[in-house]
């Protein structure tokens, strides 16, 4: 890693919110590269990711965390530990409400976690690139939240983009002078075949129904370069039959279709031509269970 030049600035910024407020696409957005998989469904993201920007002035890593919610199991439980750490860790909160529904009890909520860290805070209200009918209402409710904690907040679209670069800049403010904790070229602290896995999860998210996608947890298996393709084996790890047969599908079709979608993301991903298999395995109760996150990858 090089050594930063003078004034350089660098720091950790929490990436926090509810459920499908569009923490993910924000921090994909931030980083240029889509690091982090994103969907409709809430618990899209199940672990701390860290995304990396490295302008000529400043390194910002960003903490995707899972949204902030009840638990009901032992994996929601992990989850929302796992963002009150990232509070405490980090330099900066980017508190992240949508800015399309009213301030809720769900972003209450997490306001007075937040109130009772020490960590800086700046409101950061998404999806500017829908404009409801009642959107100065909305405006006023989060104006309302923001001045009671003496918060700073901004406005953008994770989206399209818009005003990302003034949220940038608003969060390079927010930190001190420091060193390259990444080297420069570097997106993200995950290793390839994590985002993999990752980008073939988004798919059974966008693809199945019901409970199925909360009970997927994948493994790659092997990643094998060659100089024309790249071949990919993972197992798709479920709880039960029933969740077997959906994610197959009649003929196989269910399979095939996630195959291919992800097989082309992850095309995107590595640059270059992807041979991807699929496996679908029963492992009961995985989500219960500790020993079997862990081994899973998921931080416990
Ligand atoms: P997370 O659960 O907070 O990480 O949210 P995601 O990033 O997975 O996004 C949840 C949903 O909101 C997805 O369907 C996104 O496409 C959508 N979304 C995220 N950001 C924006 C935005 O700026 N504008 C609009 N219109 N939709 C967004
Ligand atoms: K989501
Ligand atoms: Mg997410």
């Amino acid at each position: 890693i090089p050594q930063a030049p003078p004034g350089f600035k660098s720091g950790f910024i929490g990436i926090i919110g509810r459920p499908n407020v569009g923490k993910s696409t924000l921090m994909n957005q931030l980083v240029g590269q889509k690091i982090a998989i994103t969907s409709p469904v809430a618990q899209t993201t199940r672990n701390r990711l860290r995304g990396i920007l490295t302008t000529e002035k400043a390194q910002l890593i960003f903490v995707d965390t899972p949204g902030i919610h009840k638990p009901h199991h032992q994996l929601g439980e992990v989850l929302v530990q796992n963002a009150k750490i990232a509070i405490e860790s980090v330099d900066v909160v980017l508190f992240v409400v949508d800015g399309t529904v009213a301030c809720g009890s769900g972003d209450r909520y997490i306001a007075e976690l937040l109130s009772r860290s020490q960590t800086p805070v700046i409101l950061g209200i998404n999806k500017s690139d829908e404009q409801p009918s009642d959107f100065q209402k909305l405006d006023e409710s989060y104006a309302e939240l923001a001045n009671s904690h003496q918060w700073q907040s901004v406005k953008f679209s994770a989206k399209t983009g818009a005003e990302i670069v003034n949220l940038q800049e608003l969060l390079i403010g927010h930190l001190e002078s420091g060193p390259f904790y990444y080297p420069p070229d570097l997106v993200t602290d995950q290793p390839e075949r994590f985002i993999m896995g990752e980008l073939i999860r988004e798919q059974i998210l966008l693809l199945t129904r019901e409970e199925v996608p909360h009970s997927v947890a994948i493994a790659i298996d092997l990643v094998e370069e060659t100089p024309a393709i790249t071949r990919v084996l993972a197992t798709i790890n479920v709880e039960r039959d029933s969740q077997k047969g959906i994610l197959i599908g009649k003929g196989g079709t269910m399979l095939k279709a996630i195959g291919s979608e992800a097989r082309e993301q992850i095309q995107k991903l590595i640059a270059g031509k992807v041979y991807l298999e699929l496996f679908v395995k029963v492992q009961p109760k995985w989500r219960q269970s500790r020993i079997r996150l862990a081994e899973l990858g998921y931080r416990v």
